[in-house]
Protein backbone atom coordinates (compact mmCIF):
# COMPACT_ATOMS: atom_id res chain seq x y z
CA UNK A 1 0.00 0.00 0.00
CA UNK A 2 1.11 3.41 -0.66
CA UNK A 3 1.44 6.54 1.32
CA UNK A 4 -0.89 8.74 -0.21
CA UNK A 5 0.52 11.62 1.62
CA UNK A 6 3.75 11.77 -0.37
CA UNK A 7 2.45 10.80 -3.88
CA UNK A 8 0.87 12.94 -6.09
CA UNK A 9 -2.24 11.25 -7.94
CA UNK A 10 -1.41 9.96 -11.57
CA UNK A 11 -3.97 11.68 -12.60
CA UNK A 12 -3.12 15.05 -11.33
CA UNK A 13 0.24 15.19 -12.72
CA UNK A 14 0.28 17.63 -15.88
CA UNK A 15 1.13 16.37 -19.25
CA UNK A 16 4.35 17.42 -21.65
CA UNK A 17 3.26 19.88 -24.71
CA UNK A 18 4.84 17.60 -26.95
CA UNK A 19 3.86 14.29 -26.44
CA UNK A 20 0.93 14.63 -24.27
CA UNK A 21 2.49 12.12 -21.72
CA UNK A 22 1.80 12.74 -17.92
CA UNK A 23 5.06 13.84 -16.14
CA UNK A 24 6.28 14.20 -12.65
CA UNK A 25 9.25 17.07 -13.32
CA UNK A 26 7.54 18.86 -10.63
CA UNK A 27 7.01 16.61 -8.27
CA UNK A 28 10.72 16.12 -6.84
CA UNK A 29 12.08 20.23 -7.18
CA UNK A 30 14.16 21.25 -9.87
CA UNK A 31 17.62 19.74 -10.65
CA UNK A 32 16.35 16.33 -9.47
CA UNK A 33 18.78 13.61 -10.34
CA UNK A 34 16.92 10.86 -8.71
CA UNK A 35 12.73 10.91 -9.55
CA UNK A 36 11.35 8.17 -8.15
CA UNK A 37 14.66 7.10 -6.15
CA UNK A 38 13.15 9.85 -4.00
CA UNK A 39 10.90 7.65 -2.32
CA UNK A 40 13.81 5.26 -0.78
CA UNK A 41 13.88 7.43 1.86
CA UNK A 42 15.87 6.71 5.44
CA UNK A 43 12.42 5.71 6.88
CA UNK A 44 11.41 3.54 4.07
CA UNK A 45 14.98 1.98 3.55
CA UNK A 46 15.58 1.44 7.24
CA UNK A 47 12.17 -0.86 7.58
CA UNK A 48 12.73 -2.62 4.42
CA UNK A 49 15.98 -3.99 6.15
CA UNK A 50 13.12 -5.95 8.31
CA UNK A 51 12.79 -8.05 5.12
CA UNK A 52 16.04 -9.34 5.94
CA UNK A 53 15.06 -12.93 7.86
CA UNK A 54 17.60 -15.30 7.11
CA UNK A 55 20.43 -13.16 5.67
CA UNK A 56 20.31 -15.60 2.60
CA UNK A 57 22.10 -13.67 -0.10
CA UNK A 58 20.98 -14.03 -3.62
CA UNK A 59 22.99 -12.09 -6.69
CA UNK A 60 20.60 -10.75 -9.50
CA UNK A 61 22.82 -9.92 -12.03
CA UNK A 62 24.47 -12.11 -15.31
CA UNK A 63 27.82 -12.61 -15.54
CA UNK A 64 29.09 -9.29 -17.49
CA UNK A 65 29.36 -11.66 -20.97
CA UNK A 66 26.23 -12.27 -21.59
CA UNK A 67 23.88 -12.39 -23.59
CA UNK A 68 26.45 -13.25 -25.60
CA UNK A 69 26.49 -11.84 -28.22
CA UNK A 70 25.65 -8.38 -26.47
CA UNK A 71 22.35 -6.79 -27.93
CA UNK A 72 21.10 -4.04 -29.38
CA UNK A 73 24.87 -3.52 -31.44
CA UNK A 74 27.05 -3.66 -28.21
CA UNK A 75 30.10 -5.29 -28.00
CA UNK A 76 31.49 -7.82 -25.17
CA UNK A 77 34.32 -6.40 -23.20
CA UNK A 78 37.75 -8.23 -23.44
CA UNK A 79 39.04 -9.08 -20.13
CA UNK A 80 42.95 -8.75 -19.65
CA UNK A 81 44.82 -9.94 -16.68
CA UNK A 82 48.15 -9.15 -16.75
CA UNK A 83 51.38 -9.42 -14.32
CA UNK A 84 52.10 -6.01 -11.95
CA UNK A 85 55.26 -6.73 -10.48
CA UNK A 86 56.89 -9.90 -9.17
CA UNK A 87 54.40 -10.51 -7.31
CA UNK A 88 50.83 -8.90 -7.95
CA UNK A 89 48.45 -8.87 -10.86
CA UNK A 90 45.90 -6.66 -12.50
CA UNK A 91 43.36 -6.73 -14.45
CA UNK A 92 41.30 -3.94 -17.05
CA UNK A 93 38.03 -4.41 -19.58
CA UNK A 94 38.63 -2.57 -22.65
CA UNK A 95 35.33 -2.16 -24.99
CA UNK A 96 33.01 -2.42 -21.84
CA UNK A 97 29.32 -0.84 -22.77
CA UNK A 98 27.68 -0.37 -19.56
CA UNK A 99 24.30 -1.70 -20.71
CA UNK A 100 25.82 -4.74 -21.82
CA UNK A 101 24.29 -7.36 -19.31
CA UNK A 102 22.38 -6.84 -16.56
CA UNK A 103 21.85 -3.33 -16.05
CA UNK A 104 20.42 0.09 -15.02
CA UNK A 105 18.80 2.30 -17.55
CA UNK A 106 19.85 6.09 -16.56
CA UNK A 107 17.82 9.53 -16.91
CA UNK A 108 20.34 9.48 -19.94
CA UNK A 109 19.18 6.89 -21.83
CA UNK A 110 15.77 8.33 -23.25
CA UNK A 111 14.63 11.25 -23.74
CA UNK A 112 11.19 12.42 -24.57
CA UNK A 113 11.77 14.48 -27.53
CA UNK A 114 11.86 17.95 -27.82
CA UNK A 115 10.30 18.16 -24.42
CA UNK A 116 14.14 17.01 -23.03
CA UNK A 117 15.42 14.39 -20.81
CA UNK A 118 14.36 14.10 -17.22
CA UNK A 119 12.74 17.13 -15.91
CA UNK A 120 13.52 19.21 -19.00
CA UNK A 121 16.89 18.96 -19.35
CA UNK A 122 17.86 19.84 -22.87
CA UNK A 123 21.92 19.09 -22.67
CA UNK A 124 24.03 16.68 -24.24
CA UNK A 125 25.06 13.62 -22.95
CA UNK A 126 28.52 13.88 -24.68
CA UNK A 127 29.00 17.44 -23.69
CA UNK A 128 27.98 17.89 -19.83
CA UNK A 129 28.60 15.07 -17.28
CA UNK A 130 26.38 16.75 -14.50
CA UNK A 131 22.95 16.36 -14.78
CA UNK A 132 21.01 13.33 -14.63
CA UNK A 133 24.34 11.01 -14.62
CA UNK A 134 24.26 7.65 -13.03
CA UNK A 135 26.68 9.11 -10.59
CA UNK A 136 24.15 10.41 -8.44
CA UNK A 137 22.94 6.91 -7.77
CA UNK A 138 25.74 5.76 -6.92
CA UNK A 139 25.92 7.92 -4.20
CA UNK A 140 23.24 6.69 -2.10
CA UNK A 141 22.65 2.76 -4.28
CA UNK A 142 19.32 1.60 -4.90
CA UNK A 143 18.43 -0.44 -1.59
CA UNK A 144 15.03 -1.03 -0.47
CA UNK A 145 12.01 -3.75 0.30
CA UNK A 146 12.29 -5.37 -3.23
CA UNK A 147 9.24 -7.74 -4.26
CA UNK A 148 9.33 -9.98 -6.75
CA UNK A 149 6.30 -10.60 -9.10
CA UNK A 150 6.82 -13.85 -10.62
CA UNK A 151 4.59 -13.37 -13.76
CA UNK A 152 6.37 -16.68 -15.03
CA UNK A 153 5.26 -19.23 -12.19
CA UNK A 154 1.82 -18.46 -13.13
CA UNK A 155 3.46 -19.39 -16.75
CA UNK A 156 0.95 -20.06 -19.96
CA UNK A 157 2.63 -18.08 -22.33
CA UNK A 158 6.18 -17.87 -24.33
CA UNK A 159 8.70 -15.33 -22.60
CA UNK A 160 9.51 -14.90 -26.71
CA UNK A 161 6.19 -14.37 -28.13
CA UNK A 162 4.57 -10.51 -27.67
CA UNK A 163 2.35 -10.60 -24.51
CA UNK A 164 2.17 -7.48 -22.70
CA UNK A 165 0.60 -7.90 -19.18
CA UNK A 166 -1.68 -5.54 -17.81
CA UNK A 167 -2.48 -4.15 -13.95
CA UNK A 168 -4.51 -6.98 -13.81
CA UNK A 169 -2.46 -9.37 -14.37
CA UNK A 170 0.13 -8.10 -11.85
CA UNK A 171 -2.27 -7.33 -9.20
CA UNK A 172 -3.48 -11.26 -9.68
CA UNK A 173 -0.16 -12.23 -9.19
CA UNK A 174 0.80 -10.30 -5.85
CA UNK A 175 -2.65 -11.63 -4.71
CA UNK A 176 -1.77 -15.31 -5.16
CA UNK A 177 1.36 -15.10 -3.55
CA UNK A 178 0.11 -12.74 -0.71
CA UNK A 179 1.87 -9.86 -1.32
CA UNK A 180 0.54 -6.22 -0.54
CA UNK A 181 2.98 -3.33 -2.55
CA UNK A 182 4.33 -0.56 -0.51
CA UNK A 183 5.68 3.12 -0.70
CA UNK A 184 9.45 2.54 -1.90
CA UNK A 185 9.22 -1.00 -2.74
CA UNK A 186 11.94 -2.18 -5.75
CA UNK A 187 9.53 -3.93 -8.03
CA UNK A 188 11.16 -7.12 -9.71
CA UNK A 189 9.04 -9.01 -12.69
CA UNK A 190 10.14 -12.23 -13.70
CA UNK A 191 8.85 -12.74 -17.07
CA UNK A 192 10.91 -16.31 -17.32
CA UNK A 193 12.40 -14.42 -20.66
CA UNK A 194 16.51 -14.37 -19.14
CA UNK A 195 15.84 -18.38 -18.44
CA UNK A 196 14.71 -19.67 -22.11
CA UNK A 197 17.47 -17.57 -23.42
CA UNK A 198 20.06 -19.06 -21.17
CA UNK A 199 18.51 -22.86 -22.68
CA UNK A 200 19.50 -21.66 -26.02
CA UNK A 201 22.87 -22.70 -28.07
CA UNK A 202 25.01 -20.59 -29.35
CA UNK A 203 23.44 -20.34 -32.94
CA UNK A 204 20.59 -19.44 -31.50
CA UNK A 205 21.67 -16.88 -29.43
CA UNK A 206 23.42 -15.44 -32.27
CA UNK A 207 20.65 -15.37 -34.25
CA UNK A 208 18.57 -13.58 -31.61
CA UNK A 209 21.28 -11.40 -31.50
CA UNK A 210 20.90 -10.55 -35.16
CA UNK A 211 17.26 -9.05 -34.70
CA UNK A 212 18.03 -7.59 -31.19
CA UNK A 213 20.02 -4.84 -33.14
CA UNK A 214 16.87 -3.34 -33.90
CA UNK A 215 14.72 -2.61 -30.74
CA UNK A 216 11.33 -3.61 -31.99
CA UNK A 217 12.89 -6.55 -34.16
CA UNK A 218 11.79 -9.32 -31.83
CA UNK A 219 8.98 -10.17 -29.96
CA UNK A 220 8.94 -10.56 -25.99
CA UNK A 221 6.78 -10.37 -22.89
CA UNK A 222 6.99 -7.89 -20.58
CA UNK A 223 4.31 -5.17 -19.14
CA UNK A 224 2.05 -3.15 -21.20
CA UNK A 225 3.31 0.20 -22.31
CA UNK A 226 -0.03 1.77 -21.21
CA UNK A 227 -0.76 4.64 -19.47
CA UNK A 228 -2.50 2.31 -16.70
CA UNK A 229 0.88 0.09 -16.17
CA UNK A 230 2.59 3.63 -15.18
CA UNK A 231 -0.22 4.65 -13.06
CA UNK A 232 -0.43 1.82 -11.11
CA UNK A 233 3.75 1.95 -10.95
CA UNK A 234 3.26 5.52 -9.25
CA UNK A 235 0.30 5.55 -7.48
CA UNK A 236 1.85 2.42 -5.67
CA UNK A 237 4.79 4.50 -4.75
CA UNK A 238 7.06 1.84 -6.66
CA UNK A 239 10.50 3.45 -6.19
CA UNK A 240 12.32 1.32 -9.30
CA UNK A 241 10.70 -1.12 -12.24
CA UNK A 242 13.53 -4.42 -12.76
CA UNK A 243 12.96 -7.45 -15.16
CA UNK A 244 14.68 -10.17 -16.54
CA UNK A 245 13.72 -9.12 -20.20
CA UNK A 246 15.69 -7.09 -22.18
CA UNK A 247 13.55 -3.58 -22.25
CA UNK A 248 10.93 -4.12 -19.27
CA UNK A 249 8.17 -3.96 -21.80
CA UNK A 250 6.06 -6.34 -24.18
CA UNK A 251 8.12 -5.58 -27.42
CA UNK A 252 7.20 -4.47 -30.36
CA UNK A 253 6.07 -1.24 -28.47
CA UNK A 254 2.48 -1.05 -29.42
CA UNK A 255 1.33 1.99 -30.58
CA UNK A 256 -1.65 1.91 -28.99
CA UNK A 257 -0.44 1.84 -25.54
CA UNK A 258 2.41 3.62 -26.25
CA UNK A 259 5.94 2.98 -24.89
CA UNK A 260 7.03 2.12 -21.45
CA UNK A 261 10.46 3.46 -21.84
CA UNK A 262 9.13 7.37 -22.60
CA UNK A 263 6.16 6.91 -19.82
CA UNK A 264 8.53 5.95 -16.62
CA UNK A 265 12.39 7.39 -17.80
CA UNK A 266 12.13 10.91 -18.94
CA UNK A 267 8.61 11.83 -18.16
CA UNK A 268 8.04 10.37 -14.58
CA UNK A 269 11.80 9.43 -13.36
CA UNK A 270 11.81 6.04 -12.87
CA UNK A 271 15.00 4.10 -12.75
CA UNK A 272 14.42 0.59 -14.89
CA UNK A 273 16.43 -2.27 -14.59
CA UNK A 274 16.76 -4.81 -17.54
CA UNK A 275 18.16 -8.35 -17.88
CA UNK A 276 18.26 -9.01 -14.58
CA UNK A 277 18.54 -12.93 -13.27
CA UNK A 278 15.64 -13.60 -11.04
CA UNK A 279 15.84 -17.63 -11.36
CA UNK A 280 17.55 -18.46 -7.83
CA UNK A 281 14.97 -15.82 -6.41
CA UNK A 282 11.98 -17.16 -7.83
CA UNK A 283 13.43 -20.35 -6.76
CA UNK A 284 14.34 -18.97 -2.95
CA UNK A 285 11.03 -17.43 -2.40
CA UNK A 286 8.92 -20.25 -3.39
CA UNK A 287 10.69 -22.38 -0.34
CA UNK A 288 10.38 -19.32 1.84
CA UNK A 289 6.37 -18.63 0.92
CA UNK A 290 7.61 -14.71 0.58
CA UNK A 291 8.37 -13.03 -2.04
CA UNK A 292 9.61 -9.91 -0.45
CA UNK A 293 13.58 -9.06 0.12
CA UNK A 294 16.44 -6.71 0.96
CA UNK A 295 17.14 -5.39 -2.51
CA UNK A 296 20.62 -4.07 -2.62
CA UNK A 297 22.51 -2.47 -5.96
CA UNK A 298 25.33 0.10 -6.30
CA UNK A 299 25.53 1.27 -10.02
CA UNK A 300 29.19 2.48 -10.78
CA UNK A 301 30.18 6.29 -10.05
CA UNK A 302 30.55 7.13 -13.56
CA UNK A 303 30.15 10.51 -13.83
CA UNK A 304 27.63 11.13 -17.02
CA UNK A 305 27.09 7.29 -17.50
CA UNK A 306 23.76 6.72 -19.20
CA UNK A 307 23.64 3.53 -17.88
CA UNK A 308 25.54 0.94 -15.63
CA UNK A 309 26.02 -2.54 -14.42
CA UNK A 310 22.97 -3.55 -11.93
CA UNK A 311 25.54 -5.23 -9.31
CA UNK A 312 22.48 -6.39 -7.20
CA UNK A 313 21.71 -8.52 -4.59
CA UNK A 314 18.98 -9.81 -2.77
CA UNK A 315 19.18 -10.34 0.94
CA UNK A 316 16.57 -12.68 2.83
C1 LIG B 1 17.92 0.07 -25.75
O1 LIG B 1 18.92 0.51 -25.26
C2 LIG B 1 17.67 0.10 -27.22
O2 LIG B 1 16.98 -0.46 -25.04
P1 LIG B 1 17.03 -0.86 -23.52
O3 LIG B 1 16.66 0.34 -22.72
O4 LIG B 1 15.95 -1.87 -23.48
O5 LIG B 1 18.39 -1.38 -23.15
Amino acid sequence: MSEPDTVVPFDELPRLPGSGVRHSWRVYGPGDQFGTLNRLTGPVVAAAAAAVRTGERIGLSLPLGLPDPAFFGRQAARHTVFPMGPTAWDDRLDGFYLQCSSQWDGFRHIRAGDDGFYGGWQGSPDEDPGPLGIQHWARRGIIGRGVLIDLAARGGYDPFSHVAFSVADLEAVLRSQGTTLRFGDIVCVRTGWIEKYLTLGAADRRELASRLVDPNGYTCAGLAGSEEISRFLWDGGVAAVTSDNPAVEAVPVDPAAGSLHLRLIPCLGFAIGELFDFAALAAACRRERRYEFLFTSVPLNVAGAVGSPANAVAIL
